[in-house]
């Protein structure tokens, strides 16, 4: 008996997947098809898949080609399938060409043309389409508009920023717009990351044209502010949203996870530490006004794993802190300790003061460890009395 062996996400299942599929039957007698885990997914770029790994297999099983269904979730598992099944062919549709080489190793690799003119990226796009306009002058904003391309539906309209000359350096396939409001008729959501300072006038105004809006965090400097403007977003129906990357990556949600369900016992010690090099000139009073001192480009990090374990409740609260510029409240460094009935947090942020990014959270029965940079790692342990190490993966897209 012939074995065949393809893969796919099989996303909003179509006629150009049928077709593959058939195709891919017609090569031997039984045909096993690996269905892509969402982490896998989003390890490999495809990060708006619509229909979860369930929908997909059923959409896949409906069609009743395949003899076997499997979850493809690591990368690898290519060449551990096909020994484990037995597979004499491996297919896949020729956007693929050369890419499959390497299991020529194993079995036979055959590339099947590609059914033009149908695709998911473009049955995705067709229900969404949205223009991001970009506010700021941060070199984030380039990484945003590169992400965006692997976004379907998602358009970039345009660029603010004050400062025109870093924008247009910064984004040289965008267009720059004069005034934010211009770009605000433009777009239907902006992405804001101008100054902590500047946060909530640029938040506000957009909300008041009724955009959404996603804002590098802190989005607001106090506590009235924030819960203005989330009335505001709310009363306009409007998404606000803090851009806090780590609080959405797969290996963070899998950490707290597992404080959650007591892999550590009680919870009863957390150390955050996220620092980096001041990048600006504190003699330049230009950049100064837009800076982001250390609270604001590290407290919002920092303080999530403290905020989410242990809550706000908190008795008490020491901060001790080096103002490193008092006329621009520029401090360099941050330490607060965080007093709970029966727990205790500290956060150190720097920015100008250098030190290992890691994070620890010591509970009753054993401790987790996040390496540095903790904010964004794709893994953490989670370790025991005699250092008997259980290694956790998570994943997260490389570059953001
Ligand atoms: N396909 C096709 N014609 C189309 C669209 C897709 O022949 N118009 C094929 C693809 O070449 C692939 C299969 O259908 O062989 C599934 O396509 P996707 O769901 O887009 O999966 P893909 O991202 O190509 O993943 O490990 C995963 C595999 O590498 C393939």
């Amino acid at each position: 008996m012939k074995k065949v062996i393809t893969y796919g996400t099989y996303d909003l299942l179509h006629y150009g997947h049928i077709r593959l599929l058939e195709r891919a039957k017609a090569l031997g007698d039984y045909l096993i098809v690996g269905v892509t885990a969402d982490d896998f997914d989003k390890t490999r770029g495809k990060i708006n898949v619509q229909q979860s790994l369930m929908e997909r297999i059923e959409g896949v099983r409906a069609t009743g080609i395949a003899d076997e269904i499997i979850v493809e979730e690591y990368e690898g598992q290519k060449i551990d399938d096909i020994r484990r099944y037995g597979a004499d062919i491996f297919t896949v549709g020729d956007d693929w060409v050369g890419k499959f080489d390497y299991l020529n190793e194993y079995c036979e690799v055959v590339y099947l043309s590609r059914t033009q003119g149908v695709s998911s990226s473009e049955l995705r796009q067709k229900n969404r389409n949205l223009r991001l306009g970009l506010v700021g002058e941060s070199d984030i904003l380039r990484k945003v508009s590169n992400e965006s391309k692997y976004v379907n539906g998602i358009q970039i309209s345009g660029v603010y920023g004050e400062d025109k000359k870093t924008v247009k350096e910064l984004l040289d396939d965008v267009s720059v717009y004069d005034e934010y409001d211009d770009l605000l008729n433009d777009s239907d959501a902006v992405y804001i990351i101008t100054s902590p300072k500047h946060h909530y006038q640029d938040i506000k105004h957009a909300l008041e044209k009724k955009k959404h809006v996603l804002c590098e965090s802190p989005i607001a400097l106090s506590r009235k502010e924030c819960e203005e403007l989330f009335a505001l977003a709310k009363e306009n129906g409007c998404v606000l949203m803090d851009a806090i990357k780590t609080a959405y990556s797969t290996a963070y949600h899998r950490m707290l996870l597992q404080v959650k369900t007591g892999k550590i016992g009680t919870p009863k010690l957390i150390e955050a530490t996220c620092t980096s090099i001041r990048e600006i000139d504190s003699t330049n009073p230009e950049k100064m006004e837009r800076s982001w001192n250390s609270i604001s480009a590290w407290g919002p990090t920092a303080l999530l794993p403290v905020l989410q374990i242990f809550g706000t409740d908190y008795k008490d609260r020491r901060i001790v802190t080096w103002l490193d510029n008092e006329k621009y409240h520029y401090d360099a460094f941050t330490k607060i300790d965080f007093c709970y009935p029966d727990s205790v947090a500290s956060i150190k942020v720097g920015q100008g003061v250098k030190s290992e990014g890691e994070l620890i959270i010591s509970g009753t029965k054993g401790y987790i460890y996040v390496p540095a940079p903790w904010w964004k790692t794709e893994y953490f342990e989670v370790r025991y009395e005699r250092q008997e190490i259980f290694l956790s993966v998570g994943w997260r897209r490389n570059s953001l």
